[in-house]
């Protein structure tokens, strides 16, 4: 692992709470043009909800990830700091969950704008290679002291389009794309990488090249239909979660037994 600030701050909340659990916050309103009118109260809504759920698991939780559900509406600079600033104040690392995918230039700008808005750490999709690509990113992460999260598998169907293709190495190898990309976290020494928990196998894979050096975080349990015992057996180090707490009648039980689910699957593992 590495030890910048946003991969020991993750391992302080791991320990301190005993949990490999990330919150996906991602609850969501429809905003449209036409009703103007009603922007502002469905932006306290969004943030009082958010807050609500932050304030009532972040006792089971390892980190926290944000996706543009929240971003979008609440503004990086604007309301979204509210939640910053509480999830600061627990303790636990933010995640942005921005998939940077664009040339260096505006590579670099997206990540610092999350990192000067309080982010610990941004996910970044590999596809668009290193020079003039990801490495702005990772220059503007070492400045900072901050993290990079690599994309190697994703969770959904279509995953095996892009990330899962063969590709013809330069010795005329076939290869999947994915090993390559896991070959790259750790080349350019990111600080984690995001394998779908849909594809235990592939988690698997990853981890013999990975070892301890790099930790996998996977999204995709519950609604997504990835199995935390699966996982974590063939890997996983984290489990990100959504939709399965945010929906459910009582988000905190629904943490804490995913919590403890998580940890006896990796107790029956041995300590990882
Ligand atoms: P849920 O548990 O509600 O399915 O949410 C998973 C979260 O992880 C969402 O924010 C989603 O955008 C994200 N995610 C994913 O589901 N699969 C991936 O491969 C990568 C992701 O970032």
């Amino acid at each position: 692992m590495n030890s910048n600030k946003f991969s020991l701050k993750l391992e302080k909340a791991t320990n301190r709470h005993k949990s490999r659990l990330i919150l996906a916050l991602d609850y969501s309103e429809v905003f449209s043009r036409s009703e103007r009118g009603l922007w502002k109260e469905k932006k306290e809504q969004l943030l009082k909800k958010s807050l609500r759920v932050l304030e009532s698991v972040a006792e089971h939780l390892a980190a926290v990830k944000i996706n543009m559900q929240l971003v979008l509406p609440l503004g990086l600079f604007d309301d979204l700091q509210e939640i910053v600033d509480r999830v600061e104040k627990y303790g636990l690392p933010l995640i942005a969950d921005c998939k940077i995918n664009d040339v260096g230039h505006t590579n670099q700008w997206i990540a610092r704008h999350f990192f000067n808005a309080g982010f610990d750490a941004v996910i970044a999709n590999p596809f668009v290679g290193w020079e003039d690509g990801l490495n702005k990113v990772f220059e503007e992460a070492r400045k900072q002291d901050k993290g990079v999260i690599l994309l190697v598998y994703m969770s959904h169907l279509a995953a095996r389009e892009g990330y899962g293709q063969l590709v013809l190495t330069s010795e005329g190898k076939k290869v999947a794309q994915y090993i390559i990309f896991a070959e790259k976290a750790l080349k350019w020494e990111a600080d984690g990488v995001v394998v779908g928990a849909t594809y235990p196998k592939i988690v698997k894979e990853v981890k013999t090249i990975l070892g301890t050096k790099v930790p996998i975080f996977s999204p995709g349990i519950g609604i997504q239909g990835g199995k935390i015992e699966e996982a974590f057996k063939s890997g996983t180090d984290y489990a990100i979660v959504g939709r399965t707490i945010l929906n459910s009648p009582n988000p905190v039980e629904t943490a804490k037994k995913i919590k403890e689910m998580i940890n006896y699957a990796i107790g029956s593992l041995g300590e990882k």
